[in-house]
């Protein structure tokens, strides 16, 4: 059984945090370490630690979480000049919290990921 993390108590709004939008499948909140002008956390509500354990049956929360992305960059203005989705996965990947979180991040140019 994974250990849950901090993360689980903002889905429960148990803490503090500037959520966004919330539905039955997934979260989304303002990073408390912006790096970026824009910059949202999506989550889904139910554990998952990494992407490595994701299965067929979180196929519908990943999807949603995709669909919230976009529907939250629209909503801050970033859409049409663009913005970056990141997962980080495990150590290399440089992954701190073990609830697996897409970051969507933008409201300027970010630069190449990789240079
Ligand atoms: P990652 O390195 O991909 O695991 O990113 C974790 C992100 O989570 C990092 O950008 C900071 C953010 N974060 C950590 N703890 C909290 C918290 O308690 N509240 C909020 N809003 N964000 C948090």
């Amino acid at each position: 059984m994974a250990e849950e993390t901090i993360f689980s108590k903002i889905i429960r709004r148990e803490i503090p945090a500037d959520i966004l939008y919330q539905d039955e499948l997934v979260t989304a909140f303002r990073d408390i370490q912006p790096k970026a002008p824009t910059h949202i956390l999506i989550i889904p509500n139910h554990l998952i630690p990494t992407v490595n354990d994701v299965k067929a049956s979180d196929e519908k929360a990943l999807g949603r979480m995709m669909t919230v992305a976009a529907k939250l960059a629209d909503e801050a203005g970033i859409a049409e000049d663009g913005y970056r989705l990141i997962m980080n996965c495990n150590k290399h990947g440089g992954q701190e919290v073990f609830h697996i979180h897409m970051h969507l991040l933008g409201g300027d140019f970010l630069g190449p990921l990789v240079s």
